[in-house]
């Protein structure tokens, strides 16, 4: 017994020995957060009773009939997605207030008690089809704090909101998103709920296994810490989680804006911002439209940082998406098309040089994510794109193949000009996308140089533009 007992002991501690001398695994985007990260830049809707009473958080008392648009039109709203460059639109169902855009059975605060369309209209049916019509993802936002429901604040609304989520997923699904606000104050009854996010968790699992779920932590997508559309420079796709709660309990937001570079799991940043300073619409801010250069400097900040870009553009009491919106949006695809139409590196030469003159031809902005070149001896290493001819530049992207995990730490661009160094620029995190812009310089070529990485660095894609002088990101 005594013998059985120590061999027992020996191969635990064997077993001990070599987890610990193995590398421990990085965690892997699944297929839905890759497809999602492919997405780059969709739109929020925040639509509702505060459309109608001027207010950001209604206190669910307002009477259903207030909200009553006088020409919604969903199509409207997707066309002009669609036109901005939008991949997808996620409405809010139901916002803090608890009226549902859609005829719920669990709500009596609903589009069927309000006066719109003598109470038949259904504001998440229709812009699910519009948004199939046109191409789009629909995702829904569902606030668990809800300040209208008799139950919250009971364990019985934990109930109600599982329902509510089944219903919506089984009447309009699937979902690419679904959007859990952190916010929990207190309903009717004065008291705040504990909400049953573990529940909620399987829930949407076993009925929507592709749906990305966000939240302040995820599971799958997290907030970025601010509500100015702002990734830091520094952009982790890993976050630790335990111990953190979501609302009141999330980790640090500059842990939440960056990531942690040893993150237990791939929970990468999602930046949401609004057109306007509000969250919902008001007149009074119809000056206050963000201007197609506000909103690609908002692109360079999130997805040129490896994030996703969610950008609220709230209807107003017509229903409709507001014309001074719409024509910043329809500038704003006018500045992306413009300026990323005419890739430099299409065309150059590119080579992966290790010392000990290795050379070896790579093929870059092919636009596949797929194809990618491992840069196995990096220290040892630089990638080399040579233009044709001397060429004016001050925009450089760089993509990771993080089907494979993010590695890259850091590294430099280095500009050259007849092999001689013009211009140095240093970089931390690259990830799904990084997009570099400086002021721009006269170079024949340049190397990226990967200083440190947690395992083998993979780049899928560079590419280098000439940029209009006054997009160059502001600091
Ligand atoms: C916040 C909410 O309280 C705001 O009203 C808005 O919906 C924003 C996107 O999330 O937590």
């Amino acid at each position: 017994m005594k013998t059985y007992r120590s061999l027992l002991l020996l191969v635990v501690c064997c077993m001990g020995v070599f987890a610990m001398a193995q590398k421990p695994e990085q965690p892997l985007p699944t297929k839905a957060q890759l497809a999602w990260h492919d997405l780059e830049f969709y739109w929020f809707i925040h639509f509702g009773p505060n459309t109608f009473t001027g207010k950001e958080w209604g206190h669910g008392d307002e009477p259903s009939e207030i909200f009553n648009p006088t020409e919604l039109d969903t199509r409207q709203w997707a066309r002009i997605a669609k036109a901005s460059g939008a991949k997808g639109i996620i409405l809010t169902a139901k916002h803090h207030d608890g009226f549902c855009l859609w005829p719920s059975e669990y709500s009596t605060h609903t589009v069927r008690e309000s006066k719109w369309k003598n109470g038949r209209g259904d504001v998440v049916g229709d812009l699910a089809k519009a948004c199939k019509e046109f191409g789009l993802k629909f995702g829904v936002y569902l606030s668990p704090w809800d300040r209208n429901h008799p139950k919250y604040g009971t364990a019985a609304y934990n109930d109600v909101y599982v329902n509510t989520m089944k219903e919506l997923i089984r009447k309009y699904g699937p979902f690419f998103e679904f959007w859990w606000d952190g916010a929990n104050g207190e309903g009717p009854n004065g008291k705040k709920q504990e909400y049953d996010f573990p529940r909620f968790e399987q829930t949407i699992r076993q009925l929507a296994p592709n749906t990305v779920v966000f939240s302040d932590i995820g599971p799958d997508v997290r907030w970025v810490g601010n509500e100015k559309g702002i990734a830091g420079e520094t952009n982790w796709n890993y976050l630790d989680t335990a111990g953190f709660k979501r609302g009141v309990g999330s980790p640090p937001t500059d842990t939440l804006n960056q990531g942690n570079v040893n993150g237990a799991n791939w929970i990468p940043a999602e930046c949401d911002v609004s057109i306007r300073p509000g969250w919902f619409y008001h007149a009074t801010e119809d000056d206050k439209v963000k201007s197609p250069e506000e909103l690609f400097d908002l692109y360079l900040k999130s997805v040129g940082r490896g994030a996703n870009f969610l950008l609220n553009v709230p209807p107003d009491q017509r229903g409709l998406i507001h014309e001074y919106d719409s024509a910043s949006l329809v500038g704003f695809r006018k500045l992306l098309d413009e300026n990323f139409k005419n890739d430099l590196v299409r065309g150059a030469r590119a080579e992966l040089h290790t010392t000990g003159s290795i050379f070896k031809r790579t093929k870059f902005s092919d636009g596949d994510p797929a194809s990618f070149e491992r840069i196995n001896d990096f220290q040892n290493s630089r990638l080399w794109i040579k233009f044709n001819e001397t060429k004016k530049v001050n925009c450089i992207v760089m993509q990771e193949a993080i089907q494979h995990g993010q590695h890259i730490i850091s590294g430099e661009i280095e500009l050259l000009n007849g092999s001689q160094p013009v211009k140095t620029i240093p970089f931390t995190t690259i990830g799904r996308k990084r997009i570099i812009s400086f002021p721009a310089v006269e170079a024949n070529a340049f190397n990226i140089i990967i200083k440190e990485a947690k395992s083998e660095p993979m780049i899928s894609e560079v590419s280098a533009f000439l940029i209009d002088e006054k997009l160059v990101e502001k600091k």
